[in-house]
């Protein structure tokens, strides 16, 4: 199944980076005047050739588990909106006045490669795409359907969701100079916010467009969950085990920046444990599906033992 899983990952991440390339294109769309060259290069630099594509592989899958009539067309508006927010996240992540990185998938930052100001606004135009692109009607026929799914991009990306968990991220490391050091249930909610809000939205929204009903939803929400749990467990032991070129971006950041994780509180062995048992209640929440959830299933093994 692995391989059959990596080989359906990097085949959906193709068609992510076509649908990407086509709403990043010079042309302006009614209702824009000019699409100004040095922003939407930054913007392909930011959102093009790399990334596993994680998040869109998740809701598409979700969504086709509960209807198997959909296509990947018929996904690709909510599937790109969701890794635009996510490229954008990365793009002002790696700003000087967040974690100051020089590389990130391999390549140079857009703030390296171009300059902050034009990377702060390619992160912008980002986020602002990703709206853009859920809002349309060639996302959705239903309009109850297209709000409720800004409603959940809106909630897991802001104030209360991952921006919110950047906050309190940089709060964590002392930034701020106010408060006590972070405990372990601290920790756990800041990475709930920052990593795991929009990966759960991912499986959310896969869920709407999959017609689900809201006990479907809810579960899929809980699916959602531990896998950005597991997702963000596997990167604070990735930041301890794995190499800069395994990455493509640089490691071992953590400790240096002072930054609590669940590795360094609860130690690596604890943290393996505890993904081996999220796998597991993963995998039962499939279970009404039977083997149709096998690449589901994948995704969930793949993010606990991911190298990269
Ligand atoms: C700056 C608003 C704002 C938010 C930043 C997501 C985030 C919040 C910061 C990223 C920092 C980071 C390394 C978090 C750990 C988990 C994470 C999101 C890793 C990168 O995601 P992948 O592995 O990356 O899915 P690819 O490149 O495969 O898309």
């Amino acid at each position: 199944m692995t391989a059959a899983f990596e080989a359906a990952l990097s085949e959906f991440a193709r068609l992510i980076e076509e649908g990407l390339a086509a709403r990043l294109d010079d042309i302006p769309r009614p209702g824009e005047t000019t699409r100004p060259a040095r922003l939407l290069a930054a913007m392909r630099h930011a959102a093009l050739a790399g990334g596993k594509r994680l998040r869109p592989f998740l809701l598409a899958e979700v969504a086709r588990l509960l209807n198997p009539g959909l296509t990947a067309e018929d996904l690709m508006p909510a599937a790109t909106a969701i890794e635009c927010l996510h490229c954008y996240s990365l793009v002002h992540d790696d700003l000087p006045a967040m974690d100051d990185d020089a590389l990130r998938r391999g390549r140079p930052t857009v703030h390296v490669a171009y300059d902050e100001a034009t990377a702060i606004l390619a992160g912008d135009g980002l986020l602002t795409l990703a709206f853009d692109l859920l809002s349309d009607p060639v996302c959705h026929p239903d309009p109850a359907i297209r709000a409720a799914l800004v409603l959940d991009l809106a909630r897991a990306g802001g104030l209360g969701g991952m921006v919110g968990g950047q906050m309190l991220d940089l709060a964590a490391e002392g930034r701020f100079g106010d408060g006590a050091a972070p405990n372990e249930n601290d920790i756990r909610r800041l990475q709930a916010m920052k990593t795991g809000a929009l990966i759960r939205a991912a499986t959310v929204m896969g869920a709407r467009l999959g017609g689900a009903s809201e006990g479907e939803v809810s579960r899929f929400g809980r699916f959602g969950e531990i896998i950005g749990l597991a997702f963000q467990l596997a990167d604070d032991l990735l930041d301890v085990t794995a190499t800069e070129s395994e990455m493509g971006k640089a490691v071992a950041k953590d400790a240096a920046h002072g930054k609590g994780t669940l590795v360094a509180f609860l130690g690596i062995d604890a943290v393996r444990a505890e993904l081996d048992k999220l796998v597991a209640e993963a995998t039962e929440l499939l279970a009404p599906w039977g083997t149709r959830s096998e690449m589901l299933a994948a995704a969930a093994h793949f993010v606990a033992e991911r190298r990269r």
